[in-house]
């Protein structure tokens, strides 16, 4: 009888304990366990991956964030120049300026006036190879009506 109350007593005493007092009562227990109640939550939110947990396998994650910078480079830029001489027909250059540099007439004839007066003038603005390009049509359909048309390009 006095065992059976005995152990109606300690069975009493269990229910009344939490998980932690428990776990304070036997020697398994680790210290940190013993001495430091488990919050309620710990690990990290589902909804909420990016804080505390990284990948939530327990490592800790961390992510660098980079602005991704375009990589087009700008070409270089070359300026197509058309010269004066005493020979060349102006209506050779109007048509040159129409044909290889896409002018109208009005602003080839402006072109080619504006050369005629100061002795050098613009006829575009190109990359590199489309500047070379448009040299290498204006000096060669000079040659062919013998004229001595001259075109250089210089970087911008
Ligand atoms: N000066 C030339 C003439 O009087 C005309 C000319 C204009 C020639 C422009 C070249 O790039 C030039 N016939």
């Amino acid at each position: 009888m006095l065992l059976t109350m005995l152990l109606r007593f300690h069975y009493d005493r269990c229910l009344a304990m939490n998980f932690n007092d428990l776990l304070a009562l036997t020697d398994e227990a680790p210290v940190a366990m013993r001495l430091a109640p488990v919050p309620a939550h710990a690990g990290p939110k589902e909804d909420d991956p990016g804080k505390g947990g990284g990948d939530g396998k327990g490592g800790t994650e961390t992510g660098t964030i980079t602005k991704t910078r375009p990589k087009t480079k700008r070409p270089n830029l070359y300026r197509v120049l058309l010269l004066n001489d005493d020979y060349t027909p102006m209506e050779f250059v109007v048509l040159v300026l129409q044909d290889v540099f896409n002018k109208s007439r009005e602003e080839a004839m402006q072109i080619m006036l504006h050369v005629h007066q100061k002795g050098v003038g613009e006829c575009g603005v190109y990359p590199y190879e489309v500047a070379e390009t448009k040299v290498t049509r204006v000096m060669d359909t000079a040659r062919k009506n013998q004229h001595p048309l001259q075109c250089v390009m210089e970087k911008q």
